[in-house]
């Protein structure tokens, strides 16, 4: 059944590296999904402790040398999905295959398969059975109370340092080149705990390739009323407002959705005014602040008011204050009254077909980033932009031969391993063109029948995207039709200034110290932003809901965040 699931998918046009991510593992957290995610609010972020001593424990044999058997076996514990061909494929898959050749070290994985809940149970029970694999691959910082840190203090894991430093040139030299990554992948006790898929960020590939969603806009809509892609939150309003009263649909009727704001799209408004949702650095004072707690959010309040009491935005929160979901808006996108939403790069492949059924005119665009009103700076609303993967690799403490564990991830930090993880077997799953951008052959995008599954052959070469550990690789522009490369360079072109990094450790503990287990300081902004936005509370009790975010512990929370960056800018 679930292979006539996949190719049907196939048949509709869904991108293959979708398909797979759906059918098979959501390993890499933001991979492009068929549903947008809600901006993300950075109000409870579990992570790493750090508190743990480094004493630094000597390596048992010397430096680099090999201390481990021949035919040594690994055992490679790794988050899977939910298709029941993946185990297989683990095992088959080209590329890693290769890199057990290149190193001479053999993996047996444990692919772990089934939804969310069960095999984060499968996590939490082997994590308790004192006799772990060597090696974990894991979205441990989330599926783990603590993180990384506190699965080292627990004394599961061990720590990387001495490692890195004899066995992993590969890791050490990117550590060096890109002072960025060294700073984030340590602790603030400058331990290596993990080890993760990196992304220096130091150009605009880095950004597009972890770029999938921005604004988008009916393209006939905006000829119809004979105006131009936005950038200003002036402009918006002009576009907004034509849109709301010259039926850019045509059918006669006022039942335009100018901006349908579901799915949170609502903060994609947030950096025209110098922040961002939740915790963010603010760029007038390089301080850590809280959107929703500031006075500029009020700025935003009344620009939003004024579109909402005119009919420019709609689909915000359900009765209960819950973002509206991606499928009501959905439902607008095809019903052709949507006018601009928050949109995936690949709208263009995936809804527009849909709504050319009802409007054979229909067309998208995407739309920049807006401008800030403050300093005319274009910051990205986008705050999963990281250096580091959400998924990371731990060594455990019951790893016999820790120094092969080390010498095989360094491998996939080589450029020929980022490639077998990647991309496969150069000529015969891609090939390198003229201008050093690398392309599937035919013979991998062919689709094959794979046990209960189907997708292309190019999946039993490497599954790019799952976070294995490398550097900067990635399965894009060349594989990507022109619409969807073009919306992500122009979403990637943005300030990252206001974006609180992902490397700082903040833990549960520390956040309900600050506020309290069963404080719920996002419910109380979620439905004061509704009645604000909706006029059911007027704008001058801005100042008592500031007031109330305070005695709920507001500002204890945001030194919190305060003195872990802090600490991060001291590493
Ligand atoms: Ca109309």
């Amino acid at each position: 059944m679930k292979n006539n699931i996949v190719k049907r998918l196939l048949a509709l046009g869904m991108t293959t590296a979708m398909v797979l991510s759906m059918a098979a593992c959501g390993d890499s957290g933001e991979q492009p999904s068929d549903s947008v995610s809600s901006g993300s609010s950075s109000e409870s972020t579990p992570d790493s402790g750090s508190d743990s001593g480094s004493d630094a424990q000597e390596s048992s044999s010397g430096a680099g040398e090999k201390s481990w058997p021949d035919d040594v076996t690994l055992s490679y514990y790794i988050r899977g999905g939910t298709a029941e061909y993946e185990p297989y494929l683990y095992k088959d898959l080209v590329g890693i295959n290769k890199i057990q050749e290149a190193t001479g070290i053999n993996i047996d994985f444990d692919v772990i398969c089934g939804d969310n809940d069960a095999i984060q149970t499968q996590y939490l029970a082997m994590l308790t059975s004192n006799n772990y694999p060597d090696i974990i691959q894991w979205l441990n910082d989330e599926a783990y109370s603590g993180g990384v840190g506190q699965l080292y203090n627990d004394g599961i894991i061990i720590e990387l340092n001495d490692l890195i430093d004899n066995y992993m040139p590969n890791l050490k030299a990117i550590l060096e080149k890109y002072p960025n990554l060294a700073k984030d992948m340590a602790n603030d006790d400058g331990q290596y705990l993990y080890f993760t898929k990196l992304n220096s960020l130091s150009n605009i590939d880095d950004l597009m390739s972890i770029t999938y969603w921005g604004f988008l806009m009916r393209k006939d809509w905006l000829e119809n009323v004979g105006m131009s892609v936005p950038t200003t939150m002036d402009e918006w309003y002009e576009v907004l407002k034509a849109f709301k009263t010259q039926d850019p649909n045509g059918n006669g009727l006022d039942d335009e959705i100018p901006f349908d704001a579901g799915a949170g799209a609502l903060t994609m408004f947030y950096p025209a005014y110098n922040m961002l949702t939740g915790i963010y650095v603010d760029p007038d004072t390089g301080k850590i602040g809280y959107g929703e707690y500031t006075e500029k959010y009020k700025e935003f309040l009344t620009t939003m008011n004024k579109w909402y009491s005119e009919g420019l935005i709609d689909d915000i929160y359900d009765e209960n204050y819950n973002l509206v979901g991606s499928d009501v808006t959905d439902e607008h996108i095809y019903g052709d009254i949507a006018g601009s939403w928050k949109g995936l790069a690949n709208n263009w492949e995936q809804r527009l077909p849909g709504i050319l059924e009802k409007n054979a005119n229909a067309d998208l665009v995407a739309v920049p980033w807006v401008q800030s009103t403050m300093n005319s700076k274009k910051y990205t609303p986008n705050t999963y932009y990281s250096t580091i993967d959400r998924t990371t690799v731990c060594i455990s403490v019951d790893c016999k031969y820790p120094e092969a564990a080390a010498t095989l991830i360094d491998y996939m930090y080589s450029e020929e391993g980022g490639l077998y993880l990647t991309w496969g077997v150069e000529g015969e799953s891609y090939v390198t063109n003229d201008d050093g951008t690398r392309s599937w052959t035919e013979a991998a995008d062919e689709v094959i029948d794979y046990y209960d599954g189907s997708f292309p052959r190019k999946f039993t070469y490497a599954m790019a995207h799952v976070s294995f550990p490398r550097l900067d690789q990635n399965d894009t522009s060349a594989t990507r039709e022109q619409q969807y490369v073009d919306a992500c360079e122009l979403w990637a072109d943005a300030e990252l200034d206001m974006i609180y990094p992902k490397a700082i450790s903040v833990t549960q503990d520390q956040h309900n110290a600050a506020v309290g287990a069963e404080s719920d300081i996002g419910g109380y902004i979620a439905e004061m932003q509704m009645k604000f936005i909706t006029g059911e509370e007027p704008l001058t009790n801005f100042d008592n809901y500031l007031d109330t975010l305070k005695k709920m512990g507001i500002e204890d929370l945001i030194a919190v965040y305060q003195d872990a960056y802090d600490r991060y800018q001291a590493r």
